[in-house]
């Protein structure tokens, strides 16, 4: 059990937040290092959780354009199963805005233009907000119209002047980054057709808390949403939470439909999920109590068992220079004495070293002509695309480590089955 006081405020209705748990400083999660000895920038990292308006978030944050500018480390477009995810929401766009007169439609965060590249394809107005400016470049290289700034109630009304409302207003993992996140409902609010639709999808709180994927708390994700927050958060800016829809990706994630006003016909799943949250106790102190507890075993877990693979004289690598691996890494205290390298296919990241913990990031034709023993799957949200591409390395013995919702070893028995070998005793 942890009850730490917190002295942290809400972002959204400014009442006290309650600790849920403290990880100490880390590093800036998406700044890998490229020269050792230069002192990184550290903050204070922890969950808060506010028992008036229920929302989960970090309790101090950092600025904004010390993560997102011009050197930012993600593409989206680097998995296959993004790419088929991101086609299909476009196409549930395209099938929105059919038949509308004026159709315009807005992304915040489109990053590379892994979605709007789709819309721009099919000739529908649009317009991505982003204010990472390398992503944002390969964005417009995609035929993407791209307004390079931070959204917030001011570029809305900025948005609004020069190019009217609009039917569609989304954001894939972006809601969750964003501190001022009241500007960000008022600038939906007046920026959004009458008639039109604001859906935003970010990792969900209930999938973190069953699964433990305390990784995905770390500088970017400012707030960890469930249905029950954010149709308070919507209730709050005159918007209504009409329908919720999870999704696979990212760990497990939840997409919310948002309309303007208040009397709309509200999705039977929407009361369905809400009343799960409500079994997992989310809307009261009681769910987030033993998080902690389960967090740090999965870290001593995980942390026993690397040391006796290594100890064996194995190598281990570890896959994907994840953002959220940063949090895992130094919490855990697993750093380049345990790991070798990480390899991952991000030309930028390649030749530089993980924030905080300095492991070397490889190529992925390192990690083939390496072949080491074991790999430690950082990227864990993308399992089955990495499974099946590494199909090779695991019939010749590789063996992956998993650590949600426990220590696990994953290979293969034969080429249809996955056998996975419990680790603890
Ligand atoms: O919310 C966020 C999500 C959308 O993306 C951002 N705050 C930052 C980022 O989070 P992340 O870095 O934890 O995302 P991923 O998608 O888990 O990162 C995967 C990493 O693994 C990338 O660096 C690419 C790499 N990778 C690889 O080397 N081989 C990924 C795949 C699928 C592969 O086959
Ligand atoms: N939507 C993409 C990118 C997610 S990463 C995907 O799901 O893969 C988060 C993105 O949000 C980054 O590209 C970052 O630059 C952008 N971002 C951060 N703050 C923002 C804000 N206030 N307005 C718009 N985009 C923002």
């Amino acid at each position: 059990m942890y009850s730490e006081e917190s002295m942290g405020v809400c972002k959204i209705c400014h009442h006290e937040l309650k600790t849920v748990i403290s990880f100490g400083k880390m590093p800036i999660s998406n700044r890998f290092v490229t020269g050792l000895g230069a002192e990184e920038y550290v903050y204070d990292l922890s969950l808060g959780w506010c028992p008036e308006c229920l929302m989960a978030q970090l309790e101090s944050c950092v600025d904004p354009a010390m993560m997102f500018n011009d050197a930012y480390a993600y593409f989206s477009s680097i998995s296959t199963t993004m790419e088929d995810h991101f086609r299909e929401m476009a196409e549930e766009i395209a099938g929105f805005v059919s038949g509308r007169p004026d159709p315009f439609v807005i992304e915040l965060g489109c990053n590379d233009g892994i979605m709007l590249k789709h819309i721009a394809g099919r000739g529908i107005p649009h317009l991505g907000i982003e204010p990472s400016a390398n992503v944002a470049t390969r964005a417009k290289e995609q035929g993407v119209q791209v307004l390079g700034e931070f959204f917030d109630a001011r570029t809305a009304l900025e948005i609004r002047e020069r190019q009217g409302q609009a039917d569609v207003i989304c954001g894939a993992n972006v809601m969750c980054h964003i501190e001022d996140i009241n500007s960000v409902f008022e600038g939906v609010s007046v920026l959004l057709k009458p008639a039109g639709v604001f859906f935003f999808q970010d990792p969900y709180l209930p999938d973190i808390i069953r699964k433990t994927s305390f990784d995905q708390i770390y500088d970017e994700h400012v707030y960890y949403f469930s249905g029950l927050a954010v149709s308070e958060l919507a209730r709050r800016h005159g918007l209504q939470l009409v329908d919720m829809v999870p999704k696979e990706v990212h760990g497990g994630s939840m997409r919310y439909y948002l309309r303007r006003g208040v009397n709309h016909s509200v999705a039977e799943d929407v009361a369905f999920h809400l009343s799960q949250e409500k079994a997992l106790n989310l809307h009261v102190w009681r769910g987030y109590v033993s998080f902690k507890e389960a967090v740090d075993r999965i870290c001593s877990d995980l942390k026993q068992t690397l040391v006796k693979i290594k100890g064996k004289g194995n190598r281990i690598a570890a896959y994907g220079a994840t953002s959220k691996s940063t949090t895992l890494l130094i919490y855990s205290q697993i750093g380049p004495d345990l790991i070798d390298y990480v390899s991952d296919t991000t030309p930028t990241k390649i030749g530089k070293y993980t924030p905080g913990t300095h492991i070397p990031v490889r190529s992925h034709a390192h990690f083939i002509q390496d072949n080491p023993p074991y790999t430690l799957l950082l990227a864990w949200n993308h399992k089955r695309e990495i499974l099946e591409k590494e199909k090779r390395y695991r019939k010749k013995g590789g063996k992956f480590i998993t650590f949600f919702p426990e220590v696990a070893i994953v290979y293969p028995v034969n080429q249809r089955f996955l056998h996975r070998e419990r680790t603890r005793e």
